[in-house]
Parts: C-alpha cells; sequence; structure tokens
C-alpha cells in the first residue's frame, strides 16, 4: 500500500498537522509535496525580506509574506559541498572529511548512506533534483561519454537534472541522469583537473578569448568566453551558455513538478546564483546598480517567483511546503573580475553578521530560510529558534511518521514549521577547512586550533545576544565557558 494517504497514521501530531489542528485527518487528504530551492552563495542581507535596502527581491519576499522566516537558520558550513552534503544526509559534513570538490570527484554519498530522498521514496514520493550537485558522480575515473554511476539516482533521486560541479568548474555540461545532455559521440568530452589538453586554449595562456577576466584562479578551460576552473576538451554540442541557464533549470523545476502532481514529490531545486562565474541573462543585466552579482541575484529572483506562479497554475501551492534557503554565506569577488566590490554601495550581503563565505563566523553560515505551507504555517511570521539544514530529512521523516535514522541532524519539525520556539541546544558549525565551531544558547565559540602551517590560532567566544556583529572576543574573560564549549564540541566530534 501507498504511503499516500494520512488516515493510517492515525491520531498523530502529523495528522493534526496536515489536517488542521482539529486532528481530523480526511482519508483523502494527500501527503504534502516538498520543495527545497537553495541558492548558491546568496547572503542572509541580500534579500529585501531579510532587511536588504539596496535591493529587492519580490519573488522571495512573496515566500516570507506567505511564510516563515527562521531568523537563525543555518547551513552546517561556509562552503557548498559540505552543506550540501549534511541537508542530504542529515550528518555532519566534516564527520566524511567534506571539502569543496572539483568538478571530477567521485561521489562523496554513499550508496548505503541514509539520504533525505531516500527517507521521502520510503514515505511513498516520488523525487528529483535540479540544478548544481557538486557532490561528485561516479567512482573517480569518470568517462562522460557513457552513463555515469553512481550519480544522484543512486542515493536516493528518482530524476536528477544537474550540473556536476558549480559554475566555474568544468566539465560545463548538463547531466541527466547520469548522461550528458546533447552529447554528439564524436566529439567526446575529456576533464582532467591535473593537466590540459594540447592545443586547448587557457585562460591563462589566451587572456584575448576572455570576456571575464579572472581575479584568481579560474584560468584553465574556456567555456562560452569564460575560463573555469579544470580543465575540458570536447563535448561542443553539450556546452551550456551561462545566460541561459536559469531558463533550462527553471524550465527542468517545472516539468518536474507538472510531471510529478499526482503523487506527492519531493524536489530539490538548487539554484546557481548567485555563485561566479555571474553572467545574468539579458533580461536582468544593469538592473540591479550592484553589479552582475546584483543581476543574478534579480535573476534568482525572477526564477523563485515563476516557480511559485506555476505551483499556482497547477492549484499545487496550498499543499506544498517550500524552504527557500542558501548553501554557505555571500561573498563579493571569488576570483572573477566582475566589479562586484567596486559596485557593492551600501549593500550588506551578511546582513547584520561578521564574516562570508567560508568564514567561521555568522555571516558563513547564518543565512536565509523561509519556509512557507499555506493554512499550516502562520503567514509573515519569524522565528528565532536554532535550526539547520542538517535537521531538514529528520525533521520531515518525523512530519511523515517514517522512521528513519541520521546521524546528526533533530527532529526539528515544530521549530521548522513556527509551532515551536525552541529549537536545537546547539550546533557544531564549520568555516572553511577544519575550523569547527559550537554554537550554544547565547554563545559562539570557535576553539583554539592550530593551522596546517602549525600556527595556534587563539579561542574566540562570542555573546550573540550582545554582540551579534561578534566584535568582542569573550575568551580570556570567560575561560571556563570556552573550555565547557570545546569540550562539548570534542564529545560530539566523538560521537
Ligand atoms: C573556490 C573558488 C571559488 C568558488 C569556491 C567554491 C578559486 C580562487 N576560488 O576554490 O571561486 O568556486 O571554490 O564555492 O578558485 S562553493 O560555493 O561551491 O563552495
Ligand atoms: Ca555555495
Amino acid at each position: 500500500m501507498k504511503n499516500t494517504d494520512l488516515l493510517r497514521l492515525g491520531a498523530l501530531p502529523l495528522a493534526a498537522l496536515i489536517a488542521g489542528c482539529g486532528g481530523n485527518a480526511k482519508k483523502t487528504e494527500k501527503l504534502p509535496n516538498i520543495v527545497v530551492i537553495m541558492a548558491d552563495d546568496l547572503g542572509y542581507g541580500d534579500i529585501s525580506c531579510y532587511g536588504a535596502t539596496e535591493i529587492q527581491t519580490p519573488g522571495i519576499d512573496r515566500l516570507a509574506r506567505e511564510g516563515l522566516r527562521q531568523m537563525n537558520g543555518h547551513c552546517t558550513s561556509a562552503t557548498s559541498t559540505p552543506s550540501r552534503f549534511a541537508m542530504l544526509t542529515g550528518m555532519y559534513p566534516w564527520r566524511v572529511g567534506a571539502a569543496i570538490l572539483p568538478g571530477d570527484a567521485p561521489m562523496l554519498i554513499k550508496e548505503d548512506m541514509p539520504t533525505f530522498p531516500k527517507m521521502l521514496k520510503q514515505a511513498g514520493y516520488a523525487t528529483g533534483v535540479v540544478g548544481k550537485w557538486h557532490l561528485g558522480l561516479g567512482n573517480g575515473n569518470v568517462n562522460w561519454n557513457e552513463p555515469i554511476t553512481p550519480s544522484p539516482n543512486q542515493i536516493g533521486f528518482d530524476y536528477s537534472y544537474i550540473m556536476a560541479a558549480t559554475n566555474d568548474r568544468v566539465p560545463t555540461v548538463y547531466v541527466k541522469n547520469g548522461r550528458v545532455v546533447n552529447l554528439d559521440p564524436n566529439d567526446p568530452i575529456e576533464v582532467s583537473y591535473k593537466h590540459n589538453f594540447p592545443g586547448e586554449p587557457t585562460g591563462k595562456d589566451n587572456p584575448e578569448l576572455l570576456r571575464m577576466h579572472p581575479s584568481l584562479g579560474h584560468n584553465m578551460s574556456i567555456t562560452n568566453g569564460i575560463p573555469r576552473i579544470g580543465y575540458m576538451k570536447g563535448g561542443k554540442s553539450a556546452l551550456w551558455v551561462d545566460e541561459e541557464m536559469y531558463k533550462v533549470f527553471l524550465d527542468e523545476a517545472k516539468e518536474y513538478v507538472k510531471a510529478h502532481q499526482q503523487q506527492p514529490f519531493f524536489l530539490y531545486y538548487a539554484l546557481h546564483q548567485p555563485h561566479v562565474p555571474r553572467l545574468p541573462n539579458a533580461m536582468f543585466a544593469g538592473k540591479s546598480k550592484l553589479g552582475p552579482r546584483g543581476d543574478v541575484i534579480l535573476e534568482a529572483d525572477y526564477c523563485v517567483s515563476e516557480f511559485l506562479n506555476y505551483l499556482d497554475e497547477l492549484n499545487l501551492t496550498e499543499n506544498t511546503i517550500v524552504i527557500f534557503t542558501s548553501d554557505n554565506g555571500p561573498v563579493l569577488d571569488d576570483g572573477y573580475q566582475d566589479m562586484a566590490e567596486e559596485m557593492n554601495g551600501n549593500h550588506k550581503p551578511a546582513g547584520p553578521f561578521r564574516g562570508w563565505k567560508c568564514d567561521p563566523y555568522e555571516g558563513g553560515a547564518r543565512i536565509p530560510m523561509i519556509v512557507r505551507w499555506p493554512g499550516k504555517i502562520e503567514a509573515g511570521t519569524t522565528s528565532d529558534a536554532l535550526i539547520c539544514q542538517v535537521d531538514f530529512c529528520p525533521s520531515f521523516a518525523a512530519l511523515l511518521n517514517t522512521s528513519y535514522e541520521v546521524k546528526d541532524g533533530e527532529n526539528q519539525i515544530d521549530a521548522l514549521l513556527g509551532k515551536s520556539p525552541e529549537g536545537r541546544k546547539n550546533l557544531v558549525l564549520e568555516g572553511y577547512g577544519i575550523d569547527l565551531w559550537l554554537k550554544e544558547g547565547d554563545w559562539a565559540c570557535i576553539p583554539e586550533y592550530t593551522t596546517r602551517r602549525g600556527e595556534i590560532v587563539e579561542a574566540r567566544l562570542y555573546n550573540l545576544k550582545e554582540d551579534i556583529a561578534q566584535q568582542h572576543n569573550l575568551a580570556s574573560e570567560y575561560p571556563e565557558k570556552v573550555r565547557e564549549m570545546t569540550e562539548k564540541l570534542q564529545s560530539i566530534k566523538a560521537r
């Protein structure tokens, strides 16, 4: 029997929630669809519903108006691969040493690991992913001209339409259900992160071919006039056009929803904006006054808006839980000369927080997290509960009354849906590399650690209630607190 009817779940909090507060779930009531829209490098202060004044994001703001803004919502890490790993597995990413992956890395999520989409499949859902992947593909020696396995399809997704890594990394092609899209068999693809292929131009040697120049790195193979990370050859007919990417993924996301509207579905819609290279479609170029970074935020906002309109059109809005979030904090110059710093003006991408993408501060890993479920979540509300993307899988498992074990994520469904102001007691967060930090109550502590070069970085302790901008290191004033939090972090690590 398919788990699409709620009644057999009995008089559970779930039934009560889904049916409204009376708990009289009707037999025909369907499981809610679940959509996670994840932006790439979008900061807490980058959208108007979280306080941005220099840019307007009406599409995302609609979600906030109709749903709940988590004001203390986190990704686990200040970079993409680790955060996405945590969201999809319910496990802290440093347990497996997750770090920013190259485009030819093997699949980081092992086929026997618990995953969010596997849990949802168990509960009767169709599961799809569209957009940025960045969790590795294959077994370490991918032939891009053959079916690639494992792909997302082996770790819980029935459908996938993705880019392998990031928009600044080769291969610069789309991969659908493990196969490169539009590949001409007479022009095979080769990829290397070690050496170039003879005769192929690079950003380093052929700057005359570039439309945008790197500020750091990003000087290897060229696609669409843009130099990338990694070397690649062939696959001309399959190469993406950055300026069209918004539409490719948006159309795929809509298609997925349309094709699966008869059953409960889960869609992980992973936007590529505002990650570098920032190449807005002509519709958005020059529209933000903040340069390409602002323009691609407008483009992302348009995608959200169009996607929500499409849910309306299909009459799916009422029964679809939509979460909008981001994989790490913001960054201005991230390796291309795209005027992000010069044109930033008074904009505050990280809102009131200290730090950026990669940093072990609030700005690195406190991100927007908006949850909409019409009729079930009070519209236009906020929550200060401490909550993290690592909690999505176990929280939804609880909502669906599906028993599912994950390592670190907690059932925080009441906090996620705004039914309870209590969230997690503590949360381990991560900057770039190994600097783990702990957030508990009003406190954030980055324990003393030794860098790879052997330098000792002293402990940092902040009282977030009094010092949200983390300007005053209280470590020497409260050594007991530092010790206590350092031990707590150690014990969570050892768990
Ligand atoms: C860094 C890249 C940066 C970005 C980041 C990954 C350089 C100099 N910097 O190595 O541009 O691609 O990796 O970003 O190459 S993330 O959001 O996917 O984690
Ligand atoms: Ca990112």
